[in-house]
């Protein structure tokens, strides 16, 4: 059998995945999208096409995925997984569940590839307990950064994304880094890290009664448009915290409204620790979103600015009873 295209994820494990792909299957034709463009079927797909870490589309050749919820959709839409070649298992990562039916099905893989594909699991599903672990650089974090600098144009990062799949392919991690262009996003991606932490240190706040800084509060409704921010950066300023708050004005058409997003998350610090902190329970018990315990948002609409002042600090003052109510740790 062979394959036309791999249509795969824009990020390291969509990288790992295709690069596993392309060396096994010999497939030169990579398109990088996101699970949006799938579900809206923006992309035609076919039976040549090898589709990894994305939502199974109308048909392909092989589908390779690890996340839950795509799995939960396709029983919705009555496709058995079984009878779509290619394989779904709940793997931290894509590359792993890729890795592992290349493996088995004989596939003789070269040595660079294992490293990679446990730097995939780790990326992937932010498996880390605590920020020195999250912060502490290995070359697949530092190729994984720069991926996330910032592209003039959408044609330059899909550029820059198919020569690093290539060269994952092709070379060990370690050698990768040593590339002049990833060692030039790399370094422009450490300069916007600096310029977003000064930006996360004007904006961080905190709930007036909330003395011990355990819930950092980043309020961005005030800007004129939607800042570029890793928000976990706001660790680096309170290593303490327990969790992110970030509260986003809601654009549409380009256009500031008043309504506004609230999406919070826990601190790696409560990754394998027991605790009975459930963010996706704050929202739902608000009524205004969803989530999981990790990680969940909701959305706050109001009618003028004033009524969205209001409905803000309300919804910080609820928040924070609902946080308080759930103990931090055992008898905590
Ligand atoms: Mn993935």
């Amino acid at each position: 059998m062979s394959y036309e295209r791999i249509i795969t994820h824009g990020d390291f494990d969509g990288i790992v995945s295709a690069a596993l792909c392309s060396y096994v299957f010999g497939c030169e034709r990579i398109v990088f999208t996101g699970p949006n463009a799938i579900d809206k079927t923006e992309i035609s797909i076919d039976s040549r096409d090898i589709v990894c870490d994305l939502p199974y589309p109308l048909e392909c050749g092989l589908w390779f995925d690890h996340h839950p919820g795509n799995l939960e959709s396709l029983r919705l839409r009555g496709i058995d997984p079984d009878s779509i070649p290619g394989r779904f298992d709940g793997k931290p990562s894509c590359a792993r569940v890729v890795f592992e039916y290349l493996t088995e099905r004989g596939e003789d893989l070269p040595a660079h590839f294992p490293e990679a594909v446990a730097e995939a699991d780790t990326i992937d599903s932010f498996d880390y307990r605590s920020v020195e672990e999250w912060r502490t650089e290995t070359p697949g974090k530092l190729v994984d950064m720069s991926l996330k600098a910032y592209f003039a144009t959408p044609r330059d990062q899909t550029k820059y994304l198919y020569k690093l799949t290539g060269l994952v392919r092709d070379l060990p991690l370690p050698s990768v880094l040593e590339d002049p262009e990833v060692a030039a996003n790399l370094e422009r991606y450490r300069v916007e890290e600096q310029r977003m932490l000064d930006f996360i240190r004007k904006s961080v706040s905190f709930i007036e009664k909330d003395t011990d800084h355990e819930l950092i509060i980043l309020d961005f409704t005030h800007h004129k448009r939607r800042p570029r921010v890793v928000k976990n950066l706001a660790y680096l300023l309170h290593p303490g915290a327990l969790g992110v708050l970030t509260l986003n004005a809601i654009f549409r058409g380009g256009r500031k409204t008043n309504d506004f997003a609230v999406s919070m998350s826990l601190s790696m610090r409560m990754t394998g620790r027991r605790h009975g902190k459930d963010i996706g329970e704050i929202m739902r018990s608000l009524n205004i979103g969803d989530g999981h315990v990790g990680a969940a948002a909701g959305i706050m609409r109001s009618g003028s600015k004033d009524e969205m002042l209001r409905l803000k600090r309300i919804l910080l003052d609820d928040i924070w009873k609902l946080w308080r109510s759930m103990p931090a740790g055992e008898g905590g």
